[in-house]
């Protein structure tokens, strides 16, 4: 079913708007009249709506704003990245979904997305709130051969794949705040967050997991997130396409991450950095082991953060919370 959906979908598309005959459509999905009216009927209550016209046929007026598996596989403009796609309404974290289906052996590039999380959660255990239709809540199951310490790179290209995603649907100007913040006008629209498993030198898969803000107007935000979270949709003051966005993402980050395992990161690094917000300015990095307060310098070619405090003194920054 759904994969005839996402034909009669993709006919749709080409059409631009123009009516698709009963006749035409039943041809291409060798199915009868009666099956197509269902095909259409399914459709309507996923939350398209259609046209019919008798002599002329069918036509899309209007499209829903979901991110189910057709809405993603329809034109989606990737090799692997993204192929592999598994939809629910409703998860607790699309995190813990996905990282049970790289453990059943699910393939590089597997795409998990949520209409709504429960549980979605950031870094160190912190929680990231994930309201039913409105955002992006996906994970991608990624089996590259790297080495633990090299992931947090994937973060930063990560980074770099949203925050180009993010300009070319909505034409908005997103900066990157180190390391797995974009941010739109100073707010936080997008958080990133990488989990893996690992043997001692080598990956066995990593998480990637990109929640943004589409469609939330402020309202939408509890209390204490309204200082310091936006939306896509509060800065551009127009709905996005999510389905749009996320193929847009998917794009961007498998032509990243082909560059990435042909050239290494130096390439992304320089990338990473024309979208930086972070260097230059001084900054208090919160770490395991304290808080440093210094100029943020540079990246490393390994993607480490270069701090240098008042004293001179230059330290490597591996992971922390920037303010
Ligand atoms: C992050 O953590 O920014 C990583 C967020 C990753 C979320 C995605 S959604 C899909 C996948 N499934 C999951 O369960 N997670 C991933 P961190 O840097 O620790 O930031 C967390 C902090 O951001 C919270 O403590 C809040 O202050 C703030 N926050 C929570 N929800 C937010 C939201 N929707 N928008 C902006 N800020 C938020």
């Amino acid at each position: 079913m759904n994969s005839h959906k996402q034909i009669l979908l993709s006919m749709f598309n080409e059409l631009q708007g123009e009516y698709l005959s009963g006749q035409q459509i039943a041809d291409q999905l060798g199915c009868s009249r009666t099956a197509v009216w269902k095909h259409i009927e399914s459709l309507r209550e996923d939350g398209y709506e259609i046209e019919a016209i008798r002599n002329k046929g069918y036509r899309i007026i209007n499209r829903p704003n979901s991110v189910k598996e057709y809405d993603i596989a329809t034109g989606l403009d990737t090799s692997k990245i993204g192929q592999n796609c598994f939809y629910f309404e409703t998860v607790a974290s699309t995190q813990k979904i996905a990282h049970e289906l790289a453990q059943k052996g699910e393939p590089d590039g597997t795409l998990v997305l949520a209409d709504q999380q429960q549980s979605g959660r950031g870094r160190m255990d912190r929680s990231w709130f994930s309201p039913k239709g409105t955002g992006i809540w996906m994970s991608l199951i990624l089996r590259p051969k790297l080495l633990p310490s090299q992931t947090p790179q994937l973060t930063l290209l990560t980074a770099v794949a949203v925050a180009q995603a993010i300009e070319e649907v909505t034409g908005l100007t997103p900066s990157i705040k180190w390391p797995n913040d974009v941010l739109i006008n100073g707010k936080k629209c997008t958080g990133i967050l990488t989990e893996l498993q690992a043997e001692s030198d080598q990956v066995r898969y990593l998480i990637i997991g990109v929640g943004i803000n589409v469609n939330q107007v402020k309202e939408d935000f509890p209390e204490e997130l309204r200082h310091l979270a936006t939306s896509l949709k509060m800065i551009s003051e127009q709905e996005i396409s999510r389905s749009r966005l996320v193929q847009e993402i998917l794009k961007r980050f498998e032509r990243l991450y082909d560059l990435y395992l042909n050239q290494g990161f130096k390439p992304i690094k320089l990338l990473w950095e024309s979208y930086s917000n972070t260097l230059g300015t001084t900054i208090n990095a919160k770490t395991m082991h304290g808080t440093i307060q210094g100029k943020a310098m540079g990246l490393t070619d390994e993607g480490v953060l270069i701090l240098e405090d008042f004293n001179g003194n230059q330290h490597k920054i591996y992971s922390a919370d920037i303010s």
